[in-house]
């Protein structure tokens, strides 16, 4: 169902907005925040993204060097476990393709690491395949700091907890290592259309 993802005219047939809700999902125009813990205020001269493989390998890149590479645009329905949906938001930044390709590495997992503590895991096929992003522009805009700004992760195919804000590194494992909400019960994967809000769901 990665087709639902996207919004109408990108790809195949427009589709009515009933057929882009999830089960359980009700649409919302607002854009809530929802965060758990303070906001961090990370400035764009001290940010930097670190991928780390198993075997201890690490890509980094600061603002300037995220910025030159290959930039995307994209839009996407968003899909949040508290049951809100956002149709066709609009972001710019790079795919994770672009920092993960050539990379050594056997492994299957992925915990996404914020800034403020926050931590997230997902298996490393979901980042791959223009399916997810490092973004920085909402709507035409600065990604503001409340949003994850100034860089989120943004994996709109699973349910929006998946996608860390205020990330700064991708730690590639072996062996798969829940992350904040998962620990707390939440679903390891996460798919809102097979509706995975939970452990056992
Ligand atoms: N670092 C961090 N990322 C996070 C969260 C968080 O608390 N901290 N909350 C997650 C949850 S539960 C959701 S629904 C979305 C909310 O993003 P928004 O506040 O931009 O709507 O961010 C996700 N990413
Ligand atoms: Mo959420």
């Amino acid at each position: 169902m990665t087709l639902t993802s996207f919004s109408p005219g990108f790809r195949g047939r427009p589709r009515a907005v009933t057929e882009r809700l999830p089960p359980g999902q009700y649409p919302t125009e607002s854009f809530p925040v929802l965060s758990a813990g303070p906001t961090p205020r990370v400035p764009t001269e001290n940010w930097s993204f670190t991928v780390t493989t198993e075997l201890g390998e690490t890509r980094s890149w600061t603002w300037d060097q995220m910025m030159a590479l290959p930039q995307q645009d994209t839009v996407a329905d968003i899909h949040c476990v508290t049951r809100w949906s956002k149709f066709h938001t609009r972001w710019r930044g790079v795919s994770l393709d672009a920092f993960l390709e050539g990379l050594q590495t056997t492994a299957e997992h992925v915990v996404a690491d914020s800034y403020g503590g926050y931590t997230t895991n997902l298996p490393l096929a979901d980042l791959l395949g223009g399916r997810a992003w490092i973004a920085h522009t909402y709507d035409g805009y600065a990604l503001s700091p409340e949003h994850g700004g100034p860089a989120r992760l943004l994996v709109p195919h699973l349910y929006f907890w998946k996608s860390a804000k205020w990330v700064r590194g991708l730690r590639l494992t072996h062996e798969d290592d829940p992350g904040f909400w998962e620990s707390a019960g939440y679903h390891n994967y996460g798919d809102p259309w097979r509706e995975q809000r939970h452990w056992g769901d």
